[in-house]
């Protein structure tokens, strides 16, 4: 493994998570996110769903698409991703469309529209096996403007020594966008996206500007952040799996970069105009009109 994230030493959250159960937040929730670039939301999912999305996270593994990857996993535990499970697999489809998280998302942008980009299942198997590296997902899509969010939804308990860390404030860098290395560290992506991009300085300078955050989570809570956001997460060294979506919700100041060059997988739709708004008949608005 090319590199690690060390676990917090610290267990205690520096940051206060918010209730989301009755699927509303307040204001206080919203100016968190705003000054921090992610925000920790208890209770997204409901208990009840839990059973069927575990289930739906095997089914998942078993049938991998052409998009997905397994870090590892021949003899030693793996790192699994694939993406759009949602358009084959119920459980991850309800969620998407039933569930809370479009109102949510709404909530938290200040947004009139909110449209649906992609989402992207991860099984860390227990054990150790890989980190995840740091980025910031505006790396791999193909979004300009300010309105991209990740809604991360955990579907394990995860304590602090594998939980997710966040650069706070890293969302409002006036840098360009770090050009993305792949999670492997394979280098396949050669031939990413290059307009406007700059390679990554040093992980170690970069936790030198900003203050780590993270929070311990249960099944069911959601990590939501900004796609400027810089972030990483150790290995998952539980004995047990650590699985989890990410759903990427898209408002108002989202438009389509059309540049050359291409991400893994990539989300384009070329029947959108370089810079117009960013939804489509394969991106969906789900809530607000293109008024
Ligand atoms: O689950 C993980 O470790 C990776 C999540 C992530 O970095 C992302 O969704 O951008």
């Amino acid at each position: 493994m090319a590199f690690d994230i060390p676990a917090p030493a610290d267990p205690t959250p520096p940051r206060p998570a918010f209730d989301a159960s009755s699927g509303i937040i307040g204001e206080d929730a919203v100016s968190a996110f705003e000054a921090v670039g992610v925000v920790c939301l208890r209770q997204v999912v409901e208990p009840g769903d839990l059973p069927a999305i575990l289930a739906g996270c095997e089914e998942a593994r078993s049938a991998p698409t052409s998009m997905a990857t397994t870090i590892g996993g021949d003899d030693g535990p793996g790192f699994f991703f694939d993406f759009d499970v949602s358009d084959r697999i119920e459980a991850f489809r309800r969620l998407r469309d039933d569930g809370p998280m479009p109102d949510l998302a709404r909530q938290l942008m200040r947004s009139e529209r909110v449209v649906r980009y992609f989402d992207n299942l991860f099984v860390k198997d227990g054990g150790g096996g890989a980190a995840t590296p740091w980025h910031e997902d505006a790396s791999f899509q193909r979004v300009n403007g300010a309105d991209s969010i990740n809604f991360w939804l955990a579907f394990d308990d995860i304590p602090h020594t594998t939980a997710l860390q966040f650069l706070a404030g890293s969302h409002r860098r006036d840098e360009p966008i770090h050009l993305m290395g792949h999670f492997d560290d394979s280098g396949v992506y050669a031939d990413v996206i290059t307009r406007g991009r700059v390679p990554a300085p040093p992980p170690e300078e970069l936790g030198a500007q900003f203050e780590s955050v993270w929070w311990d989570l249960q099944a069911g809570d959601a990590l939501v952040w900004r796609h400027r956001t810089l972030h990483g997460a150790p290995a998952n060294t539980l004995p047990t799996p650590r699985r989890a979506i990410a759903y990427i919700w898209l408002g108002d100041d989202a438009f389509y970069d059309a540049a050359p060059g291409r991400t893994d997988p990539d989300f384009r739709d070329d029947t959108i105009p370089d810079g117009a708004l960013l939804v489509s008949e394969r991106f969906p608005l789900v809530r607000g009109t293109t008024e």
